[in-house]
């Protein structure tokens, strides 16, 4: 029977362990550690934070799937098993992050933290209203989730760049590429969406150098930070720094720097932060199992996989 191992911290095992017991009884699905399995039996792990050391114990590894679209938290591991790393690629998470993204990118450009202070004080004042199509959005990170999240919001009738490592052509958006281009990219961006993944070249990008290069004569008067990429990308106290002096004029963050965010951070009272808990697009057992077994069965038919990761590009 084959054997799959769920190593799983910070989220609850249960949903998925049943999920695949409904969808493949064929298969030994049990959460790690297990008293009833040695370690050399596991042929497939299926990972999200796992502890230091767990994966390299398992020495007849046939592939590892990261249980989210990021695998930044399974290549920290040292001793990864040299075998296929696969990430998740999936509509259902890739609708979940264009529904955050849109979202956000609405609620800062019709200002309804604006609007919801004025409630809460009973103030009936008419705030004025921009079009879309006056409003710029940049899109860092032009993979599957920044390529569905700028078609999405061409569609609501935002102009809409977008930036990554190689060049691409997606109907309706202005395609940045390289360091070569990211400062004209910035420039133009009213609202920065970022999508990278976290890797040693995307480290700390979102700092204060960059801030201060984003458009700041918008209709918002000053430029909007989204971050749903990764926390390590974002420098906290140069966010802080930026919003007080004006130089961002709001934040939306799902991910921090460190997770979850520590009560004494400044982020959780600032009223220019809306913040939520690492939850822009969740990993759904009821979606995902389905697609890591069509995997599996590839795998086991010779067939090459899909989604699987660089390891020398770190995404
Ligand atoms: P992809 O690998 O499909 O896309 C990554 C994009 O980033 C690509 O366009 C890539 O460029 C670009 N990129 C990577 N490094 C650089 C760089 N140094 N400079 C410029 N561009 C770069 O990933 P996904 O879209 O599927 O996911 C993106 C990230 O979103 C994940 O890694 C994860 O961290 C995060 N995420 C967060 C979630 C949440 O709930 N907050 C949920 C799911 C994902 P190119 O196309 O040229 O290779
Ligand atoms: C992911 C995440 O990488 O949820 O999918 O962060």
């Amino acid at each position: 029977m084959t054997k799959l191992a769920l190593v799983i911290s910070r989220w609850d095992p249960q949903p998925w362990i049943d999920r695949f017991a409904a969808l493949a009884p064929e298969l030994d699905v049990c959460k790690w550690p297990d008293d009833d399995t040695a370690p050399e039996d596991i042929e497939y792990a299926l990972a999200w934070q796992p502890p230091e050391g767990v994966l390299a114990g398992f020495s007849n590894l046939k592939t590892i799937f990261s249980l989210g679209a990021g695998v930044d938290h399974i290549l920290r591991e040292p001793k990864l098993p040299d075998v296929p790393l696969v990430r998740v690629v999936d509509p259902d998470l890739t609708m979940r992050m264009s529904e955050y993204v849109c979202l956000h990118v609405l609620m800062h450009h019709r200002q309804q933290r604006l609007l919801d202070a004025d409630q809460a004080k009973l103030d009936w004042t008419e705030r004025p209203q921009w079009s879309a199509a006056s409003m710029c959005v940049g899109i860092m990170g032009l993979g599957e989730l920044g390529r569905d999240a700028a078609e999405k919001l061409v569609h609501l009738g935002f102009q809409v760049n977008g930036w990554s490592n190689s060049a691409k052509q997606i109907d309706g958006v202005t395609a940045y590429a390289g360091q070569d281009e990211l400062d004209a990219f910035l420039g133009v961006s009213d609202i920065l969406v970022c999508l990278l993944p976290h890797t040693p070249d995307t480290q700390g990008i979102l700092n204060r150098d960059l801030f201060r290069k984003l458009k700041s004569d918008g209709p918002l008067g000053a430029p909007v930070l989204i971050n749903a990429g990764r926390g390590k990308l974002q420098v906290e106290d140069d966010i802080l720094a930026s919003l007080d002096a004006g130089e961002l004029g709001a934040a939306t963050l799902d991910v921090f720097e460190i997770e979850p965010l520590p009560t004494d951070s400044r982020l959780w009272s600032h009223p220019k932060v809306t913040l939520t808990p690492h939850n822009a697009a969740d990993s759904d057992p009821e979606a995902l199992c389905k697609y890591i077994l069509g995997q599996i069965k590839r795998r086991e038919a010779g067939e090459d996989l899909q989604n699987v990761v660089s390891r020398q590009a770190g995404y």
